[in-house]
């Protein structure tokens, strides 16, 4: 079996599988490159053949055990029809926002074999590609965190002041926004399952910011959801989830029914492991800020953070969240040799 796939399944492997959230992007030249080329992100999200090959990046220079496909979590409301554009440097925007229930009752729901069949396509060409012991990883962001950017019109910037509004003046207009949300996204990622993925990962990556009867509420009730419906469809096609700031919430998160727990770098992965035992894997979680230092220090904080996890299956080394456009490549690369490195039998 692949390691990630069997470590996920908490059995033993011959080496702790890692990879890095958002490794396909901007801190490597050669997507650099092809962006200047192809003019637009969305472009190139829309365009499998980009798609696949910006997936297959990382994979040609680093021994990574996975790949996660191309693509971004705002392709659900651009295709809701709020017109997502990314202006360079400045992140994603919207050019419809939603403020009240008309805008909430208009939103159509989404076919994605039609709308966002271009992940699909990109999934199999991608799945054509890879070496035969690399993952593929399909995601979506959870209902939550996409509302945060439907709700804020784009990038949430500052405190998420319209999202909290809306979440404690209106909760059931909220509510009524996650519930679409909710059916698009089961429905996205058994596309992706059905195309090539091999795990999909949901991003909550704006869990953290609610209080925690909210977090249970609003945003782990609308991912548990969607686990049981992907499970019902898929049953044997592990699912992580992954919610930044989530460290207090382990228990509630591994009785969701999830394969797998992405933890963010806040948290103890000792402390991780004894809360949520065999049930569930751990994914993470070097702070991605120690990518900015020399490659003696980031091999000892990595090789303190595999023996946090200590001696047991279940672990999928990576990041406590995404890689930033800073790192210099030959930094990544010192944090994936150092997992194999320490793991290795
Ligand atoms: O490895 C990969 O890069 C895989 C593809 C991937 C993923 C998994 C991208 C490409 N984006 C994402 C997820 C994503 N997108 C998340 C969840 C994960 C996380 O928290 O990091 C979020 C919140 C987004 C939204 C988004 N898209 C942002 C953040 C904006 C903000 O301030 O909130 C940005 C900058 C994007 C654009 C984007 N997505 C991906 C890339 C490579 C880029 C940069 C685009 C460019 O070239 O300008």
């Amino acid at each position: 079996m692949k390691p990630l796939l069997a470590a996920i399944n908490r059995q033993s492997t011959p080496h702790t599988p890692v990879w890095m959230m958002r490794q396909a992007g901007r801190y490597l030249p050669e997507y650099r490159e092809l962006r200047a080329k192809t003019g637009g992100f969305m472009r190139m999200c829309q365009t499998p053949e980009i798609a696949c090959e910006i997936t297959l990046q990382p994979i040609r220079r680093f021994p990574l055990d996975a790949a996660i496909i191309f693509s971004d979590i705002l392709t659900i409301p651009d295709a809701m029809g709020l017109e997502l554009t990314f202006v360079e440097g400045e992140g994603p925007s919207f050019a419809k926002r939603i403020g009240n229930e008309n805008d909430i009752a208009a939103l159509p729901r989404i076919d994605p074999i039609n709308q966002l069949g271009y992940v699909a396509r990109a999934l199999e060409l991608t799945a054509k590609e890879l070496p035969s012991q690399v993952t593929l990883i399909g995601f979506s962001g959870s209902p939550w965190t996409i509302a945060t950017y439907m709700i804020e019109g784009g990038s949430p910037k500052g405190s998420f002041v319209l999202s909290r509004r809306m979440l404690y003046s209106q909760p059931e207009l909220l509510r009524a926004l996650l519930d679409k949300l909710t059916e698009a996204v089961t429905n996205y990622l058994i596309m992706q399952i059905d195309a090539g993925a091999e795990v999909v990962q949901i991003f909550d990556t704006w869990g953290g910011i609610l209080p925690a009867q909210s977090y249970l509420d609003f945003s782990l009730a609308p991912m548990s959801t969607i686990i049981r419906r992907v499970q019902q469809h898929s049953p044997h096609t592990p699912i992580t989830l992954f919610t930044k700031g989530g460290g207090q919430w382990l228990t509630a998160m591994a009785a969701s029914g999830c394969d797998c727990i992405g933890v963010d770098w806040t948290t103890n992965l000792t402390q991780a492991r004894n809360q949520v035992g065999h049930k569930c894997a751990l994914q993470g979680n070097l702070d991605p800020a120690i990518l900015r230092s020399p490659p003696e220090v980031i091999r000892a904080h990595t090789n303190a953070m595999l023996q946090s996890y200590g001696n047991h299956p279940g672990h999928i080394a990576n990041l406590g969240h995404g890689i930033t456009p800073d790192i210099p490549p030959e930094h990544a690369e010192a944090f994936i040799h150092a997992v194999h490195d320490f793991t290795s039998e």
